[in-house]
């Protein structure tokens, strides 16, 4: 196959946390990212004003406007989250709150209106707080309870609506942000790792009876995993350097191994041996992890380069892993992250060489500065060619892998719309197609604007991919 399937589902991708806004609205309870106004941390003890999460850009109110202009670029699925903290506002209730289901009920009328399939991500780096508070995080065991009593209600309440899922976003993203991923209040530093793979553990054994689950309730459900596609190369030839890379290529592979072949992968006794991990792994567990994943989806930025020798290279400021070097063959955004469209190609090949399973572009995008202009017909836009020129290449380089033969199921842009960046909880660094009028302090019409890219990328979709 030289193009994309034909069922091929291109769209854009949001969370919750970074769009919504109406933080205390309709019963919602409070989630980490309330407390998060900076990004990856520091938290603080109640919800600042300084925090542009609590706002977002006010999708919960906007919803049908936004999933209009979704429906006019021709969107074939919106990859979205749920709340955790509205349908379970503690999150270890056993009662849903309905209002925060029928706000869900809400955006799917809008997708079904416009033949949009919803790929939903059900838990987004939002944990409600109180588990972090109450249980800290998924250090322990009771939160596999919670969660699987969420899902339940959705499996439930969005039966026949809903088709895609995916567990977790970004699941090995635990080992870097313990809280922001895990809900876990333990500062990094005090730790164990005992302690962190055994969080580790309680959400893969969660995510692996979710599948279960949601193909006992509905046998037509596909449930994904999802994780960050850490990329990274050699910096030299030097044999340290490759073991290195294999070193950090097992970290991802721990977490894929486990979701998409049903058990812990071969080097993970030696791994928990030396680093003294004791894990309490039971055999009710071990047959719970059998249940593998439908699909395996992934976010795609950029790509890094590793080295056992610290006096070579810069460090890279992508993803935001310091220990990682800077690819002298890489061009950066002006956040520092390595653009290398290439890595999409190779990151698609090897993992569809691993595991044989279907793939999903879940994320990929550009954060960048954008400039409000007017164009020639007194309309307000974007002439955001670098954002155009991001995509197509990386595009490109998935259509390669479908030429290769990898089996890639969809891809949907980060951030369709201008949203809150979750690293760094701004609005500058924007990623969207659709710009939208919110300044860093707050202010803005919250008013909505075609950019350049809205147009291209209606055509990619509307050519599927032949026109990029
Ligand atoms: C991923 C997250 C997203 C998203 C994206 C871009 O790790 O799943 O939520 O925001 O990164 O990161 P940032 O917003 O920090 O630029």
């Amino acid at each position: 196959m030289t193009g994309f399937p034909q069922n091929f589902l291109w769209g854009g991708a949001t969370a919750a946390n970074q769009c919504e806004g109406a933080y205390d609205e309709d019963g919602k309870g409070l989630s980490i990212q309330d407390v998060l106004p900076h990004g990856f941390g520091p938290w603080t003890e109640e919800p600042t004003p300084d925090n542009l999460k609590l706002k977002g850009i006010d999708h919960y109110h906007r919803f049908k406007e936004d999933i209009e202009l979704f429906a006019e670029m021709g969107f074939k699925v919106y990859r979205f989250s749920i709340a955790w903290s509205r349908i379970f506002p503690d999150g270890d209730e056993t009662e849903p709150n309905e209002a925060g289901l029928r706000f869900y009920d809400q955006i799917l009328d809008e997708c079904e209106k416009y033949g949009i399939e919803p790929l939903v991500t059900i838990s987004h780096y939002e944990t409600p707080l109180h588990l972090a508070k109450a249980y800290n995080g998924w250090t322990d065991r009771r939160m596999i309870q919670f969660y699987l009593n969420y899902c339940r209600v959705l499996f439930e309440r969005y039966k026949g609506r809903v088709r895609y899922w995916i567990t977790f976003n970004e699941i090995n993203s635990i080992l870097r942000q313990p809280f922001m991923s895990g809900a876990i209040m333990t500062p990094k530093e005090q730790l164990s790792d005992s302690d962190l793979y055994q969080a580790m553990h309680h959400e893969l054994t969660a995510s692996a009876l979710a599948v279960r689950l949601a193909h006992e309730i509905d046998p037509l459900n596909k449930v994904g995993c999802m994780v960050v596609g850490i990329t990274v190369y050699p910096l030299t030839p030097a044999p340290d350097d490759i073991l290195k890379v294999m070193e950090i290529d097992n970290d991802l592979y721990f977490f894929l191994d486990v979701q998409a072949r049903g058990a812990y992968p071969y080097f993970a006794k030696r791994r928990f041996e030396e680093q003294n991990i004791h894990l309490e792994i039971t055999d009710e567990d071990r047959e719970a992890l059998k249940n593998t994943v439908d699909f395996i989806a992934f976010s795609y930025y950029s790509s890094n380069c590793a080295t056992c020798d610290p006096t070579l290279g810069e460090p890279s400021r992508s993803n935001m892993t310091p220990e990682l070097r800077k690819n002298p063959y890489s061009s950066v955004t002006e956040w520092g992250w390595q653009i290398d469209p290439k890595g999409l190609r190779y990151t698609l090949n090897r993992l569809y060489a691993r595991y044989q399973k279907p793939l999903f572009v879940a994320e990929n995008g550009l954060g960048a500065r954008d400039r409000l202009i007017e164009d020639e017909t007194g309309n307000l836009t974007v002439n955001d060619d670098y954002r155009i020129a991001y995509m197509r290449e990386h595009i490109a380089q998935m259509k390669e892998a479908v030429h290769d033969g990898v089996d890639v199921m969809g891809y949907t842009a980060w951030g369709c719309i201008d949203l809150i960046s979750c690293s760094t909880a701004e609005i500058e660094k924007r990623y969207g197609m659709i710009y939208v009028d919110l300044n860093s302090d707050g202010t803005g019409t919250m008013n909505r604007y075609r950019k350049k890219s809205f147009d291209w990328y209606r055509k990619v979709i509307e050519s599927n991919g032949e026109i990029l």
